[in-house]
Formats: C-alpha cells, sequence, structure tokens
C-alpha cells in the first residue's frame, strides 16, 4: 500500500507543489540571467549593454537568493511540520492565503525590477518603475515603491506561513501535552522564531524609511541606518536558506545512507544555537562601513566565530550518521564505508556533494569573518564565489537533489530520470568547483564584484597565480556546466510532471536516532527561554550601535530625526494615487 505524503496530506501535497513551482520559475529565470552576467563580466559573450548589467544583476540576486530559496523552504518546512506531528494544517486556505500573499509580492518585485530593461520605463505613483538596486536595496540608490511594497508583501506571507506551523504544533501538543515536540518541528519552529527576529530589521527599514522616501512622503533617509538595518536581517537571512538544508542532512540523509540519525539532542542544541545567534552579529558585513565604532564590528566578530560551532556540529553528526547508514550496508574500514554508501541515488550524492562543498563555504566564510583579513576580500568577488558555495550550493543543490524526492512525494509520480538526476547533481557540483575557486582567487587580488566592467584605466590585475584570462575562463566555463546542470534539473521536472501516477513511491518517513530525544533535558524544547534570551542578544549587540547612527546621521538623514512630512504629499502624487485605485 503506497505511503507517499500525497496519499497523507493530498491538500497540503497541492500547496507544497504550488510552491515548489514557484521555486523553479525562480530558478530557471535566475539561473540564465546568472549565465548572462557571468559571460559578461568575463568578456566572453555580451548579450547586454553594462548599463542593464545592473538589472540582470537585481534579478539574478533577488530571484535567486530570496525567491528560489524561500518559496522551496516554505515548502519543506509545510512537509516537516505535517510529516512529524502526523497531522495536517489547521485550515488549508489560511495556508494558500499565505502563499498566495507571497506571490503577490515576488511578481511586483520581480515587474519592477525588469521594468528596468524598458528604454524608458514608464512613471507611476510619481516615481519611475525600475528597482536597480540589488538584492540589497542598499540606499541611496532608489527602487520604485512597487519593489519595497512587494517585498513587505513576500516577508508577511512568510510571517502568517510561521504562524500556520505554530498553529498546527498547538493543536498538536494540546492533544500530547507531555510529548517532546518531534525533530523536525521542533527545527521548523526554532528556524521560524529568528526568522521573527531577524525580518523585524527589514520590515523597519522598508515600511518606515524607503517605501516613505520612494513614495516622496520624506525626503531623505540615512543610508547607513537603513543598511544597518538590513545587514540586521542579512546575515539571519542566510540561515532562513540554510536551517530547511540541514533539515534535509538531518532527517533525510541518513535515511538515504541506510541509517540513522546519530543524535537527536545534538541537533536540537545546534537549532536552539542558531536562534540564539543568527541575528546579533550581522555587523560582520559591514566591518569597512565608517560609522560604527570598531568595538562593534568586534562583538560582531565575536559572535560569528561563536556561530561556528553549530555547523560545525552539524558537520560532525550528519557524517556521523551516514557512517552508520554506511556500516548498516556492510561498509568497513576507516574510511573504507564511504564506499558502501548510495552514491548512485541522485538524492543522496546531490546532498552530499552539496555538504562537501559547503565544508568549503566553511573555510571561506571563516576568513570573511575576521576582521582583519575581511579587508581584503570585502567587495570582492571572493564573496561572490562564498555565497556561491554557500546558497549557490550548500542550499541550491540540496534543494535540487531532495527534488528528486519530493516531487514524487507530492504528486504520486515516479521521477523521469534518476541518471539524468545524477548526472545533473554531478554537473553541478564540478561546474560551481570551477567558477567559486576562479572567483575566490581573483577576490584574492582585488577583482570587485558588483560592476560590469572591472577594467580599470591603467590598471592591471596582477593574480597571484595565473591570468586574468584563464580565470576568466574558468568562471565561463562554470557559468555554462551550470546552466546545462539547471536545464538538466528543468527537464526531469518537467518531464516528471507528465508522467502517470504510480505506486512506486518511496515511503513518506524519515530517519529515526540513535540517541532520541529522551536522551535530551526537556529545557531545549522551552521556546520561550530560547526567544527571550535570543531577544536579550539582539538588544545587547543592536541597541548603541544604532544609537550612535542615529545619533550621528538622523533617523532620516543629518538633522532630520522626526518622521515629520517634509512635504505634503504633492497633489499629482494623490492624483496618481486616484488614477492608480481607478
Ligand atoms: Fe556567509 C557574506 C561569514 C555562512 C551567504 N554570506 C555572505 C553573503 C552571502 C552569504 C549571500 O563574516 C554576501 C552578502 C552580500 O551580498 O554582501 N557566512 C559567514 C560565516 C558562515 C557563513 C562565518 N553565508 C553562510 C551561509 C550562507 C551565506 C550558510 C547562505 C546559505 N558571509 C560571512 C561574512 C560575510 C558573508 C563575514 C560578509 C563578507 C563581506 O565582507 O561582505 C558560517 O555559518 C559558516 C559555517 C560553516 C561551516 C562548515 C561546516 C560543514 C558542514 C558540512 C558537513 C558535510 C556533509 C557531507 C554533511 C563551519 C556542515 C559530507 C559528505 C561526505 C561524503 C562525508
Ligand atoms: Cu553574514
Amino acid at each position: 500500500m503506497r505511503n507517499a505524503y500525497i496519499d497523507q496530506f493530498p491538500a497540503e501535497a497541492r500547496l507544497i507543489k504550488a510552491a515548489f513551482w514557484s521555486s523553479f520559475i525562480a530558478l530557471a529565470i535566475g539561473g540564465v540571467l546568472g549565465l548572462v552576467q557571468a559571460l559578461h563580466r568575463t568578456d566572453v559573450l555580451r548579450f547586454i549593454s553594462s548599463a542593464d548589467y545592473y538589472t540582470v544583476l537585481t534579478a539574478h540576486g533577488v530571484l535567486l537568493a530570496i525567491t528560489f530559496t524561500i518559496f522551496f523552504l516554505v515548502g519543506i518546512f509545510t512537509w516537516a511540520v505535517t510529516t512529524s506531528l502526523e497531522r495536517g494544517v489547521v485550515d488549508i486556505r489560511f495556508t494558500w492565503s499565505w502563499y498566495a500573499l507571497m506571490v503577490v509580492g515576488a511578481v511586483m518585485a520581480a515587474i519592477t525590477i525588469f521594468a528596468g530593461f524598458i528604454e524608458s520605463p514608464p512613471e507611476i505613483l510619481g516615481s519611475v518603475l525600475s528597482a536597480d538596486v540589488l538584492f540589497t536595496f542598499y540606499a541611496p540608490l532608489e527602487a520604485h515603491p512597487f519593489f519595497y511594497l512587494g517585498l513587505a508583501l513576500f516577508v508577511v506571507g512568510t510571517w502568517i506561513a510561521g504562524v500556520d506551523w505554530f498553529r498546527t504544533w498547538w493543536a498538536w501538543r494540546d492533544e500530547n501535552p507531555d510529548e517532546r515536540i518531534p525533530l523536525p518541528a521542533f527545527m521548523v519552529l526554532t528556524t521560524t522564531l529568528f526568522w521573527y527576529i531577524c525580518t523585524l530589521g527589514v520590515a523597519l527599514s522598508i515600511i518606515v524609511f524607503l517605501l516613505p522616501w520612494s513614495l516622496g512622503i520624506v525626503d531623505s533617509v540615512n543610508p547607513l541606518l537603513t543598511r544597518t538595518l538590513f545587514w540586521y536581517f542579512g546575515h539571519a537571512v542566510v540561515y532562513f536558506w540554510l536551517m530547511p538544508t540541514y533539515i534535509m542532512w538531518y532527517v533525510m540523509l541518513p535515511k538515504f545512507s541506510g541509517g540513522k540519525l546519530f543524535s537527536d539532542p545534538l541537533a536540537r542544541v545546534v537549532f536552539v544555537l542558531f536562534l540564539l545567534l543568527s541575528t546579533p552579529l550581522g555587523i560582520h558585513h559591514q566591518y569597512l562601513d565608517p560609522g560604527i565604532a570598531e568595538g562593534y564590528k568586534f562583538i560582531a566578530m565575536t559572535n560569528t566565530m561563536f556561530l561556528l560551532l553549530p555547523s560545525l556540529l552539524t558537520a560532525f553528526t550528519v557524517v556521523a550518521s551516514m557512517e552508520h547508514g554506511a556500516r548498516q550496508r556492510g561498509g568497513t574500514g576507516r574510511l573504507g564505508w564511504l564506499t558502501a554508501l548510495p552514491w548512485r541515488d541522485p538524492v543522496f550524492t546531490g546532498m552530499a556533494l552539496s555538504g562537501l562543498m559547503f565544508a568549503a563555504a566553511g573555510f571561506s566564510g571563516m576568513i570573511n569573518a575576521g576582521m582583519n583579513i575581511n579587508y581584503l576580500v570585502h567587495n570582492t568577488w571572493w564573496i561572490v564565489g562564498h555565497f556561491h558555495l554557500t546558497v549557490g550550493t550548500a542550499v541550491a543543490l540540496t534543494f535540487m537533489a531532495v527534488a528528486y524526492w519530493f516531487i514524487p512525494q507530492v504528486t504520486g509520480k515516479e521521477l523521469w530520470s534518476r541518471s539524468v538526476g545524477l548526472a545533473q547533481v554531478l554537473l553541478w557540483f564540478v561546474g560551481m568547483t570551477f567558477m567559486s575557486n576562479a572567483m575566490h582567487r581573483s577576490g584574492l587580488f582585488g577583482m570587485p564584484r558588483r560592476t560590469a566592467e572591472p577594467q580599470y584605466n591603467g590598471f592591471e590585475f596582477e593574480p597571484v597565480a595565473g591570468t586574468v584570462a584563464e580565470i576568466n575562463a574558468q568562471v565561463a566555463l562554470g557559468a555554462v556546466l551550470l546552466t546545462v546542470s539547471l536545464a538538466l534539473f528543468l527537464l526531469n521536472m518537467v518531464v516528471t510532471s507528465f508522467n502517470g501516477t504510480s505506486d512506486a513511491i518511496p515511503d513518506n518517513t524519515y530517519a529515526g536516532a540513535l540517541s532520541g530525544p529522551e536522551d535530551s533535558p526537556a529545557i531545549l524544547d522551552n521556546l520561550k527561554l530560547w526567544t527571550t534570551i535570543a531577544v536579550v542578544l539582539v538588544v545587547f549587540a543592536y541597541t548603541l550601535p544604532l544609537a550612535s547612527i542615529v545619533d550621528s546621521g538622523g533617523l532620516f538623514g543629518p538633522g532630520i530625526d522626526g518622521f515629520r512630512l517634509t512635504i505634503a504629499p504633492d497633489a499629482g502624487l494623490l492624483e496618481s494615487l486616484g488614477e492608480v485605485v481607478r
């Protein structure tokens, strides 16, 4: 008797399928733009003007870093909560409402970005419809209000999704008052809690400062303040992408390895540490920002180093679980067990290669985190190399690999081709090795990021090894291999969607644990306690820096400390508002 997710939760399966396909559409568009900009930057092939490069780069960043990742993870979180609590969501209409809000927000932001390609984009609400502001939308770069509004709606959609997952847990807890929170649900709830804490920063920045500024209601903003509020959110968002990846590494990788999770308690400690530490360290993106005292930067660096711990624990726990699985499959020897792992399975191999890549990513993250050495790599292609290993592989390749398991679960259709899937994950790994390695190397000799023309007059980059031409060729080759891999992934997904349903779908179950929750203190499940501590840490880390930024640069710019209407909304604005409403 088939026991796939769609058999247990047909309504939720439809929602998860919609979220996954929204994610794939963003991945497809964002991925093709990645090839366009890589070939442009390396001067191999130019399809666009350098002026359009920033529209492409903004679209690539927002579609991949925000839309692709978060639509996929809300699918994983809904699966994790309903499967582990063995109950559906409280009200599926409520679930579709937050998904719809995310779609509206994402489409609004995307339309505004792509309007940047129009020769002379239309004026709406008194400002030009475009958003060449990159995914970090730093002021004083200014986007159309629809861009900020779209992002705000998207985030509100995720907030409501979090309420959905908590409501499901509360309903379960009423019926199981003495039970420990099942691990996948625990992982989703702790992640949702730090998501609420960190998104306050970006919500404040958009709603109080950037949106009124883009509507002309206030005249100016304090760029360092809005940038600091962005990074208050900006580092934690990377863990919002990473936690669903970790959920799959913790609860599915051991199962696919043929074994069990080494330690449930250690997994709970890891997620509590991410709840506590994800937010109070965002200033490690601003080591070179003037206007923030070195002491505050030092605190951010210290917290960042602490935050290596949960990932190092993850490396230990997950690899130990893989080894346990390999030995159940007859693996022997100090390392010989590696050969006993199911390397022909694209789901397993995709995740294992993601983890391997993340080990390298963690190393480059440690380099980024060192205040002194960061001066060498900040705003260079090293950083771009780093995040193509982290979100571009650890997260993205895991998401693509688990899609080979998930899509059959939520459609009841067998995957079209496992061998194409295996080729795809291997190609992604090889392509990213070329591209990211070259980016890291070029960052070391100062190659800048976020510029269409990295050449400067009268100045030649002197690589420490190789030549700029060789490095550019490596980046271009990597980008092409990644694009071929992406095409194989999308082909597999599309052809599978035309398959008939099948009974040969694996059971919707996840790995048990060698050491279960009963081996850990119940206090680990005290979410109120950990959230309170997390908020206290944030207050400690951000009160003084934000106060000094406002003190020196004003809330809305030098000397402008009130949210006063510096200009009454002009008649034209009211008129055009009327037009939009009509
Ligand atoms: Fe980062 C910049 C520091 C993790 C993403 N990061 C970025 C940016 C992005 C990003 C997008 O301190 C650029 C933003 C922009 O546009 O400006 N990052 C770190 C550190 C970590 C880290 C210390 N980053 C991530 C993750 C990301 C991500 C995760 C996305 C998902 N990062 C920085 C800093 C900057 C930065 C500075 C600012 C730089 C600047 O100047 O602008 C740590 O969390 C890393 C910890 C990870 C490890 C590795 C553990 C290894 C594991 C693998 C186990 C193996 C398995 C499989 C499971 C210590 C868990 C094994 C296989 C077998 C076969 C056995
Ligand atoms: Cu960071």
